[in-house]
């Protein structure tokens, strides 16, 4: 297994840095900071060019509002995040059958990395995915119990996993209880040479998997 990472872009960072960081990476997470930040136009300009570029919206509201945000975007994703626990009627099926129409992706987030997220929700969370039947999900690298838990209820989904750096799990953890791709923030946009910093999480995801793989579910 590769370790594959998203770099999740919360700040800009300059279009050539960028443009090697994707020489890097799997792909780009861009939300609600950096849209707020540059705007819609000039987040197209610097991501142009990703395979992966996942919106992370956290969308949780009626299937009217959820497909008029993405829609507001113009096809500047690839992939969307929304929150599971919002509901599949109503709500994720109409966003499911939007993002099908458009080739855009759905991740469903099943559990948070912070501390105060609640997993006593995660069974319905988990059981609201099955019915949506997403193309990939999100679960915290800060938890790897319940990374796994997703692993198992999802054996063949994406995996997404942010905690990892700064939130406090290590560069490969998440990998080592099942997810596809580590999201990594701000240990990356805020080194002097945010390259060099994905290589050095890189290297040290590959060194643990090589002593997890065949223990990883
Ligand atoms: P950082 O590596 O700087 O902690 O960034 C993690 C990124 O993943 C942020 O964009 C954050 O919004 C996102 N994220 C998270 O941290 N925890 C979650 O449970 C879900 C997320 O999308």
């Amino acid at each position: 297994m590769r370790p594959n990472y998203a770099v999740a872009l919360d700040v800009p960072l300059s279009p050539e840095v960028v443009e090697e960081l994707r020489g890097e990476a799997w792909g780009v997470k861009i939300g609600i900071p950096l849209l707020l930040r540059v705007g819609v136009a000039n987040t197209r300009e610097l991501v142009r060019g990703w395979e992966n570029v996942i919106c992370d919206l956290k969308l949780a509201d009626v299937e009217s509002t959820m497909v008029s945000t993405v829609e507001a975007l113009g096809g500047l994703c690839g992939g969307v995040i929304a929150h599971a626990l919002v509901g599949r009627d109503g709500a994720l099926d109409g966003l499911k059958r939007s993002l099908e129409e458009n080739k855009v992706s759905l991740y469903l987030l099943v559990s948070m990395s912070h501390k105060g997220w609640d997993d006593s929700t995660l069974e319905a969370a988990l059981k609201v995915a099955e019915a949506v039947d997403p193309e990939g999900l999100v679960g915290p690298a800060t938890r790897p119990w319940v990374l796994r838990r997703v692993r198992e209820a999802f054996p063949h989904k994406l995996i997404l996993s942010p905690g990892v750096g700064a939130q406090g799990a290590s560069p490969g953890d998440g990998l080592c209880a099942g997810a596809d791709v580590e999201i990594v923030g701000r240990t990356i946009y805020t080194s002097p040479d945010p390259v060099e910093a994905l290589r050095k999480i890189k290297t040290y995801a590959q060194e643990k998997l090589m002593s997890c793989e065949g223990t990883a579910p």
